[in-house]
């Protein structure tokens, strides 16, 4: 029998503890803003039929996407649940053009949110899982006054990373640089409650996940690397699956191993996945749970980001597929 009271903020009260922090409230007032808004996602996912929330939006994004809207409905509930915190200075979403200062003043507002509000909502009205993943970095002290330059930071300086699964049950994940752990929305009494304890990726796998339907106009090294998963050579014994919603394929990476890719297309030569509030913490989770996560040339957390919207193609899993595709990148990783 799950323990009610291991609750999300008991958790992170006794890491704080642990870690021997100075513990002021302000970051767990904030995280108690994403785990409001989470929860108020799911319950609109397990609504969806019900509440006239689907279909698309009829608007389409920054990025040229159809907006859902349940991506509209996401987005407000997430930028409404954050700005009411009082210490978030500025807010970036997958869904506004430009990153939102809150908080003019450092002191006041000084943390820096990004988030995809519902990662995947193009399969929302089919009823497959989709996800919120968010990062969270400290506003930098020296900076040259732009937001631009206190936002694009390298996902090394994510203090904390991490995404909500609204899957067969909602499962919110979460790291702070201090391992991964994942926390299970218990319906009957509304609290997120520890359930998975210090996840590990485990250290290979055997299955890989792509959208293979691309794969024609995949950089050679990649189709090299697609044609060894399937050759039964060094024991490779792989099969496929692909939800198409990133946060639901990282985490079944996550719990078996293997290697999810999202490689550059013709269509996306950079990739189609964005940095800063997509592949950067799933790299950060990936990175703290054992796994490793790259862009192809180089480790995804290093990379200096040069737009809050920016594109960039994500390797991520266990050391052994990952290794493996070094292999046929034939150049050493730039970390
Ligand atoms: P979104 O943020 O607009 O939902 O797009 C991102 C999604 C990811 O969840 C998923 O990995 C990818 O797009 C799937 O793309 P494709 O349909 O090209 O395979
Ligand atoms: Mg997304």
């Amino acid at each position: 029998m799950q323990d009610q009271t291991a609750t999300f903020e008991r958790h992170i009260h006794e890491q704080q503890l642990d870690q021997r922090r100075q513990v002021s409230g302000e970051f767990t007032w904030l995280l108690s803003g994403i785990v409001l808004a989470c929860k108020i996602i799911s319950e609109e996912v397990r609504r969806l039929g019900l509440s006239g929330k689907s279909g698309g939006a009829g608007a389409i994004n920054v990025h040229g996407e159809e907006q859902q809207t349940l991506d509209i409905f996401s987005n407000k509930v997430l930028l409404e649940c954050l700005g009411s915190r009082g210490n978030v200075g500025i807010l970036a979403s997958e869904e506004n053009e430009a990153p939102i200062v809150l908080v003019e003043n450092r002191d006041d507002g000084e943390y820096v949110v990004m988030f995809d509000p519902l990662d995947g909502s193009s399969n929302i009205d089919v009823n497959v899982s989709v996800g919120t993943i968010f990062s969270i970095y400290r506003r930098p002290e020296n900076h040259n006054g732009s937001t631009a330059s206190e936002v694009l930071q390298p996902g090394t300086q994510q203090l904390a990373a991490g995404y909500c699964l609204y899957g067969s049950s909602t499962v919110m994940v979460y790291t702070t640089g201090n391992g991964v752990d994942g926390f299970t929305l218990d319906p009957t009494i509304g609290t997120f409650l520890l359930s998975h304890p210090d996840m590990k990726m485990p250290d290979r796998g055997s299955i890989y996940s792509v959208n293979e339907s691309y794969a024609d106009s995949f950089p050679p090294y990649c189709r090299r690397y697609l044609h060894w998963l399937k050759s039964g050579e060094d024991d490779a014994l792989y099969s496929s699956r692909y939800i198409g919603s990133l946060v639901a394929d990282f985490h079944r990476t996550l719990l078996k191993g293997g290697v999810f890719l999202y490689p550059p297309t013709s269509f996306y030569p950079d990739g189609k996945l964005r940095l800063m509030y997509e592949a950067n913490p799933i790299a950060m989770l990936a990175e703290q749970a054992g796994g490793i996560a790259t862009s192809g040339g180089e480790s995804i957390l290093s990379i200096k980001p040069n737009d809050i919207h920016q594109r960039v193609p994500l390797f991520v899993g266990s050391p052994f597929e990952m290794q493996r595709l070094q292999t046929f990148i034939q150049r050493p990783l730039k970390v």
